[in-house]
């Protein structure tokens, strides 16, 4: 039998966009005028949750004035977080480009010109925000996917001295802006969303999320996750500080921090990036009391030394997700810094979380990732898509509110990711106890995760069969205890006469190195093999390898 959530279905209304549920609240409960969003390394800047509001509508009402913004179309977001006062800020484009109805379809900043081109092209976007240091990746990328240059708009402090490229604040309507209203939006059907995710095959494709299916994540998990936290009643009375370290590229930081926190009244100190220290120092000085992380991050919390140097006293929970947390971290992190580290599970498709512990339970249940989001069904099926019995592994397969409509543009892969009766095949495997904790064990699908950050193997594949000396390869992921995360290994043949050496090794890193962005290097090395395990068809055996690895390492 399929099983519900253990949580109280929640009555999620089907007639609200995303931005009307994070600022048309009726008797906002928390003082609107207050500190909304800071930065956490120069807390001079700072935006109220009022201009946050205001400043996407003017956003939004110049997209519509200047670039005669229709809804549908594509905005395409290539930042870091960003949230510097005398310009404008990844938050307000977002949600001024939701007013206007556009799809906002985020790319990974550390993206090479090929895989952002991949990503404009293939969404068909009509815009790109950038800032100054990502400037000459977006205009080659725009231009190879036609995006014109007055289209390619900066955000943060530098301004193009050339003139060529409008800056943020330039968009927006100067004449009559009250001609223009928020765009329409049927939350059903219209899109809020188009990130890019693996899925279960490895090739990258757009995640078609709709209003419904982000209001309803966010609906969720504010009752699950919300209700422990106050807007007003925190420490001093001010409410509960959130540090806003996950990006705002990713539908993690975007669901859970950035419209979490503006839809709760919770105050977030945005840093651009993780560093331990600076990440150490804010909680110490700002009295952070709550922060959602990933795996990488935990792992610092619980062994760098750097940790003791600071007070962090007022810091209540850590939350933890995309990828899987042990429960030697959260127990070293309790041991030594008694805050509790509490898991989640999601994935893009699921805009995303599909299950969540509770800061009641964390300690009770370690190691489990908590239990479904409230008005979901799942059931954990077989290779025949059969129900496992009680107890079991197998391969979750979801439904809800929460869950994507399909890939963009692929009725093939979309009917692939779906069952005859309707539940998503997530490709991760979990077991589920008699109390509706669920546990994640393994991943079916071909996806590695290096901090979080998905690395497609098929993508690294068919770079590295590129190279003259290769004749044929596998990509994995391994683990690297040391850094709490998972890193991509390539398992290479080498074509005859060519000498298996460090050196070639070495040459083969750097080659995919140099095509491809930060988090999908060869962080695992190469290693060469006489041949790559394949089915009958023909179709790489990842897993055969990958427990094979498993095994020599236990031996
Ligand atoms: N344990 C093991 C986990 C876990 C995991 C994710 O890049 P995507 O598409 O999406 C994400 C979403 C992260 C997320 C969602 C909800 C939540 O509460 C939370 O923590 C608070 C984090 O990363 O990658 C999806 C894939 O990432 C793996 C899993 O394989 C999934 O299909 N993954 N969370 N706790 N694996």
């Amino acid at each position: 039998m399929p099983f519900n959530s253990p949580f109280k279905d929640l009555d999620i209304p089907i007639n609200i966009d995303v931005w009307s549920l994070v600022f048309d609240q009726q008797n906002v409960p928390f003082p609107t005028s207050r500190r909304a969003m800071t930065c956490a390394e120069n807390t001079t800047l700072s935006h109220t949750w009022d201009h946050i509001k205001a400043a996407s509508v003017d956003f939004g009402k110049g997209m519509k004035d200047i670039w005669r913004w229709r809804k549908g179309e594509v905005l395409a977001l290539y930042t870091p977080n960003s949230i510097d006062l005398a310009t404008a800020k990844t938050p307000i484009v977002t949600l001024g480009a939701i007013w206007a109805g556009a799809v906002v379809s985020p790319a990974n900043p550390l993206y090479n010109v090929e895989e952002l081109t991949f990503q404009l092209k293939d969404s068909g976007a009509k815009a790109i925000i950038t800032q100054a240091p990502f400037l000459k990746t977006a205009v080659e990328a725009a231009k190879n996917a036609g995006i014109p240059n007055d289209r390619i708009v900066l955000v943060g402090q530098h301004s193009d001295p050339s003139g060529t490229f409008k800056h943020f604040r330039s968009i927006r309507c100067v004449d009559f802006p009250t001609r223009f209203r928020k765009a329409k939006i049927n939350p059903e059907k219209d899109l809020v969303f188009l990130v890019y995710s693996s899925g279960t095959t490895g090739l990258p494709k757009g995640v078609c999320l709709t209003h419904l299916n982000v209001v309803s994540n966010i609906l969720q998990m504010a009752d699950v996750d919300g209700r422990y936290w106050s807007a007003t009643g925190g420490l001093d009375g001010e409410g509960d500080k959130f540090l806003g370290v996950l990006p705002f590229f990713h539908i993690y930081g975007l669901t859970c921090a950035l419209f979490m926190c503006l839809y709760l009244g919770w105050e977030m100190f945005v840093v651009e990036r993780f560093e331990l220290e600076k990440a150490l120092q804010t909680i110490q000085d700002q009295r952070i009391t709550a922060f959602y992380v990933s795996p990488p991050i935990v792992l610092a919390f619980g062994k760098s030394p750097l940790v003791d140097k600071y007070d962090l006293s007022t810091l209540k929970v850590m939350h933890s997700g995309a990828a899987p947390l042990t429960s030697e971290l959260t127990e070293a992190v309790w041991q030594r810094l008694k805050i509790p580290v509490k898991q989640g599970y999601g994935l893009s498709e699921s805009s995303p979380v599909v299950t969540c512990q509770t800061v009641d339970e964390w300690a009770k249940f370690m190691g489990s990732c908590g239990k479904m989001m409230p008005n979901m069904e799942a059931k954990l099926v077989d290779e025949e898509g059969r129900e496992v019995a009680d107890g079991e592994v197998g391969e979750l397969w979801i439904k809800g509110p929460n869950v994507f409509k399909g890939y963009y543009k692929s009725p093939d892969r979309t009917k692939e990711a779906f069952s005859e009766d309707g539940y998503f095949k997530t490709g991760d495997m979990f077991h589920i106890d008699k109390y509706g904790n669920m546990y994640c064990v393994d991943r079916l699908k071909e996806l590695i995760k290096y901090k979080g950050f998905p690395v497609p193997p098929a993508e690294l594949e068919g770079l590295i069969l590129g190279h003259s000396d290769v004749t044929d390869v596998c990509v994995i992921g391994v683990d690297d205890r040391s850094q709490a995360t998972e890193v991509p290994r390539a398992y290479v043949v080498l074509r005859p006469g060519i000498e298996a050496s460090d050196s070639k090794a070495q040459e083969i890193m750097e080659y995919v190195a140099k095509q491809v962005a930060p988090h999908k290097k060869l962080r695992g090395g190469v290693r060469f093999v006489a041949e790559v395990p394949k089915s009958p068809s023909g179709k790489i055996l990842r897993r055969m390898l990958r427990d094979k690895v498993k095994q020599e390492e236990r031996a």
